[in-house]
């Protein structure tokens, strides 16, 4: 029998109450973190010679509810690399902050009828409670606020810069305008169907006089994301937003007027099959080329449109609807005349806001001609097919041939393929004056200005005699002033425009009257920078210093929620593209490689909603098994990509894990000198497994392969303190607190306020390749006890597998072709012997 271990009196401290023979996880908890705290444990060097590594969350907005179990699967994830890469030997930066400025803290603060002025540091100080209960390895003196004026003041500044550059510009323009959050909105920020993604409500459009972005001068840059380790659905989402199409501008005169009519297509070999030319009802030709016949229909009509969206407009409704204009153009290909149309399935907003109509190979163009009977001109036939085959499979099928062929009735070009021809089309267009290649983007200027108080003011002053004037830097920032009704005020102007003494004032150029102006930016604003101000969080000279985002940036593991696919992740990547030409920065992706998390959907597989009450609340969690079981559990409830839900059954199952593992080391098992080989090579193996896992963000099956360990552990009559210590190293990162103490009775001496004195600065345990080589086992088949065939598989694996495997033998199958299996001997690890009968 080993003597049951305890630490020896005399070296026992006040750190070792915890060491009971039960496992208490709210004693021992408690006692490191308030540890960790005092020794700063995860503090983050500026210099250091080891490698470094930024492990970076999407900060969270403080709401009232406090953190959701989605968000801790998030933190523990990243606090589980950032744990694991410190005790690889990188200096590690793990920092977080509040997302406090803008739409989703204020509508908090609306909902609760609490000035966020005085919700969000209430919000905040929760949020910070509950992520150290969590034990989160948070550099803590690097923690950062959006809405503070130390932070937005860089905000500002930085705005300032892109303004100066002429990225910033003020127009009006149609807006997103959410009658619930009373706001002009960004294209981003609506979903399909016209959602506002915040608040979930239907968006309408406004015309109004707003601050825009030029991120359209920046799509080509935002679309190569080459060499960024991203989830490929993230990538696709940035490209498709972006939406380039490669075509041609094609210029159409007007028969009888001076004018000329651009259009883009990306399919200028149909040129000869264009029956039309439509303008989007916003077009600035549409006034002057209505004839005085139409112009009240087309009055009308355009005022219809407006009310629709531009997903009403074009894709979703078949119903495609236009007007006459009166006017001619002159197709330049054939001199054909084209009628001019009115219709809003063309938007805007998109190419040259006009088309030309080529019913035959367009869809939606064809949907627009049957309706009114214009003719369809097929010039691209699929190849090997003749016009007659055409217009029976397809025209009078309603149906648009969309794909490539051999183009007929175009001129010289017929007999071409429509690919060669896309080519020879625009360049005889461009000889003749009227076309040239083009390219068009999806993407629209982003729309910047919120008519909401709880945001940056945006730091611009209007002078009646100097203009639009900035205010000067060393004035920054220009404050928000408290207010008490903060509400959205539906006018078009923010809150902020009641505050005459905080409205007028002095214009920095000529010293006149001059008014603030009263938008403020969105809450997108300071999240396009924060991880440049966590290198240098107390900078007072500049936002941050380029030696120190130089040595930290990019962020190297960025870890948060897929509903910012687009959204943060463009417009941060846009801001850090524009300050990397400003000079500001000398890289110009932000996030190297981003993991993106699935969701925590409650038990019964719905969203975690208060009005269902179905909300799982961390602080409950953690009461009742500790902040480890939910870290472990969290870790284990499946691939950390893919959406779960909650079990209870699942969070008692990492208790008892937990629990297991204080039992290795409370009751005991500890033998002194050599371990027997057997657990020498499983243990080999774990280190390999977890290490890889972790790398690989497979949290779950790392925690699986510890289990394992664990129940091989607990079979042995005795454990070597080395196999132990290596166990809650590997353990470390996931159940960090546990470990800790564990560590601390394996290594019984004071706690000094050394902080290396700590299992979390030990290094990584190394593996023996040879020893962690998975041990093989050469399995006999048989059929009828007569040797088939032989197999390799893993040592010990089970029968289930191996019989699968035996069956996907060619060899065997054919034995067993025509018989029916009717019993299976099986020996671990030896010989599988299928006995077969006839199929009668
Ligand atoms: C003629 C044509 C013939 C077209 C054909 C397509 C097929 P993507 O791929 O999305 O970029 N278009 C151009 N501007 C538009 C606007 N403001 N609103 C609605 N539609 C517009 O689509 C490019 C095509 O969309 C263009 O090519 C144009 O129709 C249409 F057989 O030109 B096409
Ligand atoms: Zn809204």
């Amino acid at each position: 029998m080993t003597k049951k271990y305890q630490a020896p009196r005399k070296v026992r401290s006040k750190f070792d109450r915890g060491a009971s023979k039960k496992y208490q996880p709210s004693v021992v908890e408690k006692k490191w973190q308030k540890r960790w705290e005092k020794v700063k444990a995860y503090r983050a060097l500026s210099k250091s010679p080891r490698r470094k590594l930024y492990v970076l969350d999407m900060f969270p907005y403080p709401s009232g509810v406090g953190l959701h179990v989605g968000h801790t699967r998030i933190y523990t994830a990243s606090d589980v690399l950032a744990r694991f890469f410190r005790m690889k030997g990188y200096n590690v930066l793990h920092p977080i902050g509040w997302d406090a400025f803008g739409l989703p803290a204020e509508n908090d603060a609306i909902r609760r009828k609490t000035n966020p002025n005085k919700l969000v540091p209430e919000n905040i100080a929760n949020f910070k409670r509950q992520m150290k209960m969590l034990g989160f390895s948070y550099d803590w003196d690097r923690e950062i606020n959006t809405s503070s004026p130390d932070y937005y003041r860089w905000t500002q500044w930085l705005f300032l810069k892109m303004y100066k550059a002429g990225l910033i510009y003020q127009k009006e323009v149609p807006v997103w305008w959410c009658p619930f959050c009373k706001t002009g909105l960004a294209n981003e920020e609506v979903l399909p169907g016209g959602i506002h993604e915040r608040c979930g409500k239907e968006v309408e459009r406004r015309q109004m006089r707003q601050w825009l972005f030029k991120i359209t001068d920046y799509a080509e840059e935002l679309l190569n994301l080459e060499g960024l380790d991203w989830p490929g659905g993230i990538l696709e989402m940035q490209r498709n937003w972006i939406g380039k199409s490669e075509g041609a501008e094609i210029e159409f005169e007007v028969e009888g007027s001076g004018e000329k009519i651009k259009t883009f297509s990306t399919r200028p070999d149909t040129l000869f099959g264009a029956v039309a030319l439509v303008l989007a009802p916003e077009h600035p030709l549409v006034t002057t080329l209505t004839k005085a016949k139409y112009k009240q229909k087309v009055s009308q009509y355009i005022k219809q449109s407006q009310k629709k969206s531009d997903l009403e407009r074009t894709e979703l409704v078949k119903e495609k609807s236009g007007v006459i204009t009166g006017s001619w153009a002159i197709n330049p290909a054939n001199g054909e005349r084209l009628p001019i149309w009115v219709a809003d399935y063309v938007l805007g907003f998109y190419g040259y806001g006009a088309v030309m109509v080529v019913p035959a190979h367009d869809q939606r163009d064809l949907d627009f001609v049957m309706r009114y009977k214009l003719p369809v001109k097929p010039v691209v036939l699929p190849f090997g097919m003749n016009l007659e085959e055409y217009e029976r499979r397809w025209t009078q099928k309603g149906k648009a041939y969309e794909g490539e062929g051999r183009l007929v009735n175009s001129g010289e070009f017929s007999e071409v393929d429509s690919k060669t021809a896309r080519k020879a089309i625009t360049e005889w267009l461009e000889k003749k004056g009227c076309g040239r290649p083009a390219v068009s983007y999806k993407l629209r200027d982003w729309v910047f200005s919120r008519q909401r108080y709880w945001g940056e003011p945006i730091p611009l002053v209007y002078c009646r005699k100097c203009g639009i004037t900035p205010v000067p830097e060393d004035e920054l920032p220009v404050e928000l002033p408290f207010i008490e009704s903060y509400e959205p005020t539906g006018t078009g102007e923010s809150p902020l425009a009641a505050i005459s003494e905080w409205v007028k004032t002095r214009c920095p150029r000529c010293g006149g009257k001059a008014r603030r102006e009263t938008d403020t930016m969105p809450n997108w604003a300071g999240s396009c920078w924060y991880f440049l101000r966590f290198v240098d969080p107390k900078n007072k000279k500049a936002p941050f210093s380029k030696k120190l985002v130089d040595y930290w940036l990019p962020v190297d593991w960025y870890l948060g929620g897929a509903e910012h696919a687009v959204l943060h992740l463009l417009y941060a990547r846009f801001w850090v593209k524009v300050l990397h030409n400003l000079g500001l920065l000398s890289f110009s992706e932000p996030f190297y490689r981003l993991r993106s998390v699935g969701m925590v959907l409650a038990a019964d597989g719905r969203k975690m909603s208060k009005s269902l009450g179905n909300v799982i609340n961390p602080d409950d969690v953690v009461q009742n098994f500790g902040a480890d079981t939910l870290r472990v559990y969290e870790m284990f409830m499946g691939p950390f990509n893919q959406t779960i839900n909650w079990s209870t059954q699942g969070v008692n199952g990492a208790f008892r894990f937990l629990n297991r593992v204080w039992r290795l080391y409370c009751d005991g098992k500890i033998k002194e000198g050599k371990e027997n080989p057997g657990v020498t090579r499983a243990l080999h193996r774990l280190i390999k497994k977890v290490g890889e896992d972790i790398e690989g963000i497979k949290f779950n099956t790392a925690i699986a392969a510890l289990m394992e360990f664990v129940n091989l552990l607990h079979k042995q009559e005795s454990v070597s303190r080395q196999t132990l210590e290596v166990l809650i190293l590997l353990l470390a990162p996931f159940a960090p607190h546990l470990c800790e103490e564990l560590w601390f009775i394996l290594h019984p001496k004071p706690y000094t306020l050394d902080p290396s004195y700590s299992v979390h600065k030990q290094p990584w345990p190394k593996f023996d390749p040879k020893l962690a080589k998975e041990e093989k086992a050469i399995i006999v088949i048989q059929v009828n006890g007569k040797l088939r065939d032989k197999i390799e598989v893993g040592l010990g694996t089970p029968e289930e597998k191996v019989t699968k495997l035996a069956l996907q033998s060619k060899k065997i199958q054919k034995y067993l072709f025509g018989k029916k299996i009717k019993r299976t001997i099986f020996v671990k690890d030896r010989l599988v012997n299928f006995v077969t009968c006839p199929i009668i």
